[in-house]
């Protein structure tokens, strides 16, 4: 996989893909192999810090008591056509399973077997979406890109590059940037990738020459078609119907490996609580499997793991070392999720509107009343409703639909943004 681009491996991997329908589930490995060629070390460097987080996750690092992680998410649409323009249902969607997935709140947790379920955790982060934009304008977190690229299946940066077909990624310190774009082999038109993810960056042996290049290209990539769950699924999508190849390219975003290591019985995802495997499952559900043999307590493969390749519908867990690594990945790596909605929020205490939700009327009262002051509503996706008069501070919104709305204070040569819902 390697020399991908070479154009008789490419010949090659279009035969295989006819003859075995194939889909590679995670472009994890790919992503590594293009990333070493680009930047040699960074194998070296990723391992150095596996080892940091199986450290800690081995550690027992535990959850500070009901303190949970919430990660604001963009959806950048990259499409050519109307279907590969995923609906915003699919996208929210998206979301819940995320949710149920991290909070192991899904109905399937019950298919957990007996000896996983004292390891069985829920890792307290939560997703959302963005509610702020990088210039501080309200957003829906979601962005949509007309694209002439008919698939993005060769590449791994072009759709998150503007000027290459894609879309540019939000602030990648703020946000969790989720590229949603066509990955099918042309043709053939069955996806050749479903999703592939970057891991944690920004520790300081990162590799020379690789920081002005790679930040902005880091992020989670899905084949358009496994966002959110498929109702009745084809062949081809029938052990991927879930919507969790999403729950899988996050574990590796937040620093999670497979946990068959990338490798056999002697290579280790360096958490104990996923026992050994020597392989993938293979999109299959097979409780038997049991590919290595643990000395003391053998165990069988873990094949209810996210991080496997599992059929979809026997996945149902992470365990307490992955939660503990994702965690402490949040806090080291990706702090800057943590902080980003949250100080817009803290300027925005300083006006208060009220009642919130509101049947009609608005009341806005200021800290400082500003002589300049004025005020519109936007709708969430940006677009301005209404201007209010300056010194308005009683504000009638009965005409709007029910629904939620930003309200925009301009203060002199600032503003803020206030979100109020309209019953
Ligand atoms: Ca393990
Ligand atoms: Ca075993
Ligand atoms: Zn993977």
């Amino acid at each position: 996989m390697k020399k991908i681009y070479a154009c008789a491996i490419l010949a090659l991997t279009l035969s295989i893909s006819a003859f075995s329908q194939q889909t590679e589930r995670c472009g994890h490995a790919r992503f590594m192999a293009e990333m070493e060629q680009k930047h040699p070390g960074y194998g070296e460097y990723r391992k150095q810090l596996d080892e940091e987080i199986a450290r800690v996750a081995r550690e027992g690092v535990q959850r500070e008591d009901g303190e949970t992680y919430r990660i604001p998410v963009v959806f950048h649409v990259v499409y050519r056509n109307d279907e590969q323009n995923v609906p915003d249902e699919k996208l929210f969607e998206q979301i819940d399973i995320l949710n149920r997935d991290y909070g192991r709140l899904n109905e399937d947790t019950v298919n957990t077997r007996q000896e996983f379920l004292p390891v069985a955790a829920s890792t307290g982060i939560e997703f959302y979406f963005a509610e702020w934009d990088p210039q501080g304008n309200p957003t829906n977190g979601i962005t949509r890109t007309e694209t002439s690229t008919n698939s993005f299946w060769l590449s791994m940066t072009e759709m998150k590059s503007t000027a290459d077909g894609g879309k540019d990624a939000w602030d990648v310190n703020q946000y969790l940037n989720i590229w949603v774009c066509n990955m099918a082999i042309p043709i053939l038109n069955t996806p050749f990738i479903l999703g592939f993810a970057t891991p944690p960056n920004g520790a300081p042996n990162w590799p020379d020459g690789s920081a002005a290049e790679q930040p902005q290209y880091d992020g989670v990539v899905l084949h358009y078609e496994v966002v959110g769950s498929i109702d009745n699924p084809d062949q081809t999508f029938a052990s991927i119907s879930k919507g969790r190849t999403a729950t899988h390219e996050v574990g590796h975003y937040l620093g999670l490996r497979h946990i068959w290591g990338d490798g056999d019985c002697t290579e280790d995802d360096g958490l104990s609580d996923t026992p050994e495997a020597a392989e993938a499952q293979q999109q299959t559900c097979d409780y038997s499997t049991n590919t290595c043999t643990d000395a003391a307590n053998d165990l069988p493969d873990q094949i209810e793991n996210y991080m496997d390749y599992t059929d979809e519908n026997c996945m149902n867990m992470f365990t307490q070392q992955q939660t503990a690594a994702m965690r402490y990945v949040v806090e080291n790596f990706r702090a800057g999720l943590l902080l980003s909605n949250s100080v817009v929020r803290n300027e925005l205490e300083k006006i208060r509107i009220y009642p919130n939700p509101t049947d009609g009327l608005l009341n806005v009262k200021q800290e400082k009343q500003q002589d300049s002051n004025s005020i519109s509503v936007y709708s969430t996706d940006g677009r301005k409703i209404m201007d209010v008069l300056a010194n308005n501070t009683s504000i009638d919104v009965s005409m709007l639909l029910p629904g939620i709305y930003f309200l925009k204070v301009n203060q002199n040569s600032t503003h803020q943004f206030l979100k109020f819902i309209k019953n």
